[in-house]
């Protein structure tokens, strides 16, 4: 099919768009700042800011300008591509790669910011609020203060620092959303220092691929630990179609019972349930970046229909076909109307 120049609203549903970026100007110039000082010991932070801060190749000049927009060409944007509304969420790796303190205070400042483009565009935006996961306490306290503002979910860039949320030092965060009952949307980060150097060697440590390597681990390394055990009601959302997930999930049932069973790591212990049951109970995933029919009808198939919702991961991968190629779809209507608009109303209480 021709590439399109704009994509009509549909009047079947509304298309919300869940995992959907943006940046202060503030933050992307301190990430020019860190990435030109060479500071951070990060090679996966310098190959990706490296790249989007600095380059001035059409690609990474636009997506710069349209991270830090929040008016008119960002709305421009979801109107020439059908989308009627957009779950925002501060940009990978957010605060995550600062120290503490500045972390905190960016946090909440990009929170503050983020807030009032909502309250410009009630009917077209809705946020989900940033972390410092360096301050896990503090952490909580900006969840509570973001959930009286109307935030509806908690945006974590994976790794912080190197470290995992399957850490216990973390769990205050896992705690303050169940009990405030939001969702915490566990976006890719670059890999960290020891996992990426064979992925830098051959290009491939970004979102081609090793974003998706790094988060699926991190997902799983969550379920592993036990954190659903210890809170059950915690709701948390991949993208990317689940990180491939759904599809390791028959793998990852058995051999985590194998593995456990013979107590081959002290650090794999017994779950109450089966890796596969925290996926379908305590996991909604997107199709962000991976708008693909075959991939959608596969994670509606194994992890529900109830489960699966539509991102466009604007700016980064900002194609108005994908809509299109969504909504052609074989699949039925109710179940189109699911993807495009009911879970995304249910996990975030739309
Ligand atoms: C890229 C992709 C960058 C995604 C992102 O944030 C991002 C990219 C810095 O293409 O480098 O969120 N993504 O989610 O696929
Ligand atoms: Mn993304």
């Amino acid at each position: 099919m021709p590439e399109t120049t704009s994509v009509p609203f549909s009047e079947k549903y509304r298309r919300i768009a869940t995992e959907e970026a943006w940046a202060p100007q503030e933050l992307l110039d301190i990430y020019r700042d860190l990435y030109e000082s060479r500071q951070l010991d990060d090679p996966g932070f310098d190959s990706l800011w490296g790249f989007y801060g600095t380059s001035d190749a059409p690609r990474p000049a636009t997506v710069r300008r349209k991270l830090a927009d929040l008016d008119d060409e960002r709305l421009a944007d979801m109107d020439a591509a059908g989308i009627d509304f957009a779950i925002l969420a501060l940009t990978s790796p957010g605060v995550q790669v600062l120290d503490r303190d500045t972390a905190v205070a960016l946090a909440r400042d990009s929170n503050d910011m983020l807030s009032e483009a909502v309250t410009r565009h009630p009917d077209r935006y809705a946020a989900l609020c940033a972390i410092a996961p360096q301050a896990p306490e503090l952490a909580a306290k900006e969840m509570e203060r973001c959930k009286a503002l109307g935030f509806k979910g908690i945006i974590n860039n994976s790794h912080t620092h190197g470290e995992y949320l399957s850490d216990q030092k973390f769990w205050p965060i896992f705690e303050a959303a169940e009990a405030m009952d939001l969702p915490i949307y566990l976006h890719p980060n670059t890999p960290p220092k020891s996992m990426i150097e064979p992925m830098l060697e051959v290009g491939l440590d970004g979102a081609i691929f090793g974003f998706g390597v790094e988060t699926g681990l991190h997902m799983l390394s969550i379920i592993t630990s036990g954190v659903f055990d210890q809170f059950p009601r915690l709701q948390m959302i991949i993208g990317h179609m689940g990180e491939a997930l759904p599809y390791w999930s028959y793998r990852l049932d058995f051999m985590h019972n194998a593995q456990v069973s013979s107590k081959r790591y002290e650090n794999l212990q017994p779950l109450q349930k089966k890796v596969s049951d925290y996926l379908k109970e305590n996991v909604y995933i997107t199709c962000s970046g991976m708008a693909w029919e075959p991939a959608v009808r596969f994670a509606q198939q194994t992890l529900g229909v109830d489960r699966v919702m539509y991102a466009m991961d604007y700016p980064y991968q900002y194609v108005k076909q994908e809509v299109l190629d969504m909504d052609n779809m074989d699949i039925p209507d109710v179940d189109k109307k699911m993807f495009y608009q009911g879970v995304a109303e249910k996990v975030f209480k739309l």
